[in-house]
């Protein structure tokens, strides 16, 4: 029945496609090559865009006026702060950057202070912190605290919480840092093209009262998607013409990702933070890993499941551990074989190397 259904759809669109007039086409918009955007029954972006110039705008390159060279080479990085009457400052400046995943393949990345990730916020729970946005983007944005516990009127949601913020305005958030866990911040704003295109950063409370049993090596790995065709980037979608061809943990793809070295014996946290638009089954060699939180949030000790792979959703976090018991080179990968490949080309993308030593 199915199939009898499929058919007849499919024969309807490619009869329906062959009668239309050639009066759909639009001369700014990029379009499949058979103009039907129909071929297979599927509608692919090029139909969608002819259709509707927002989806078109969606789905155009990242580009910005004048776009430099990233300065930094790694992102995530701690940002430094200042102290106003008791208040944690953060300064953030969203901008557009050529951004390198890869030796020799760069990205035009939507950015905050430059880099992909933007640089991490690490705050002590309870703490006051402002955080002032001036927006460089030729786009407006916002930005929304991802599971951190603010007032509403610090939500980051665009025609709900706030007004956009303008190119060349800026905008201050203020909040008290709660509760203690790994989150992230984020653009609301045409989420499905700035958070792909790089607008993610970690945001990490600490407890108030420290760790009795802190870890020796404690690394977040935000994980996201690229499109890359005809050196254009596009904010990859979970839709067809739209699928990512370039994977990066930290803003880089293997073998561009970051080596962890530890000490055999050594407890190391790994804060996996999916932020793309894709799963991505995370698995470790060598030694399973306890799941020590989800979405932030404390696992108590009984209930944490011994693992080696986690899927991580998009927007969701998992912290994990484990005690590094053998020396040698462990591959920590996604298990979606195909996002260890780097334009189709293995190996690539979601992989890195936890070196142990002696
Ligand atoms: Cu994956």
């Amino acid at each position: 029945m199915k199939k009898i259904l499929f058919f007849t759809i499919t024969s309807l669109a490619l009869i329906l496609s062959a009668c239309a007039p050639a009066t759909a086409s639009n001369g700014d918009m990029p379009m499949n090559n058979d103009n039907s955007g129909m071929a297979d029954g599927t509608p692919t972006p090029g139909s969608m865009m002819m259709e509707n110039p927002e989806a078109a705008h969606m789905m155009e390159p990242i580009t910005a006026p004048n776009v430099q060279p990233a300065t930094e080479a790694d992102g995530g990085q701690p940002l430094e702060y200042r102290l106003e009457d008791g208040v944690k400052v953060f300064e953030l400046t969203t901008k557009a950057v050529q951004w390198e995943i890869l030796d020799g393949v760069t990205v035009t990345a939507f950015t905050y202070n430059g880099t992909v990730p933007g640089p991490m916020i690490r705050v002590t729970e309870g703490d006051q912190v402002r955080v002032i946005v001036k927006n460089e983007l030729p786009d407006p944005t916002t930005i929304h605290w991802h599971g951190v516990e603010v007032p509403n009127a610090m939500d980051g949601v665009p025609g709900v919480t706030q007004d956009p913020i303008q190119p060349g305005e800026t905008f201050t958030y203020e909040f008290t840092a709660k509760p203690a866990g790994t989150f992230m911040y984020h653009s609301h704003y045409e989420g499905d093209v700035q958070v792909g295109a790089g607008l993610y950063a970690p945001f990490i409370i600490d407890p108030k009262e420290p760790d009795a049993n802190p870890p020796v090596v404690d690394k977040t790995l935000m994980i996201s998607e690229w499109r890359m065709t005809d050196g254009q980037t596009y904010a990859a979608m979970p839709m067809s013409g739209m699928e990512p061809n370039y994977f990066t943990i930290n803003g880089k793809s293997f073998p561009a990702t970051e080596t962890i070295t530890v000490k055999k014996g050594d407890l190391v946290r790994l804060r996996f933070i999916a932020i793309g638009q894709f799963i991505h089954p995370m698995h470790l060699h060598g030694v399973p890993f306890r799941i020590v939180a989800t979405d932030g949030h404390p696992v108590p000790e009984v209930a944490q499941l011994t693992k080696d792979t986690v899927s991580v959703a998009p927007g969701e976090r998992y912290d994990i551990e484990f005690v590094a018991t053998e020396t040698g080179q462990w591959m920590l990968h996604c298990h979606i074989l195909h996002h260890t490949t780097n334009d189709n080309v293995e190996p690539g993308g979601l992989m890195l190397m936890i070196e142990v030593v002696e």
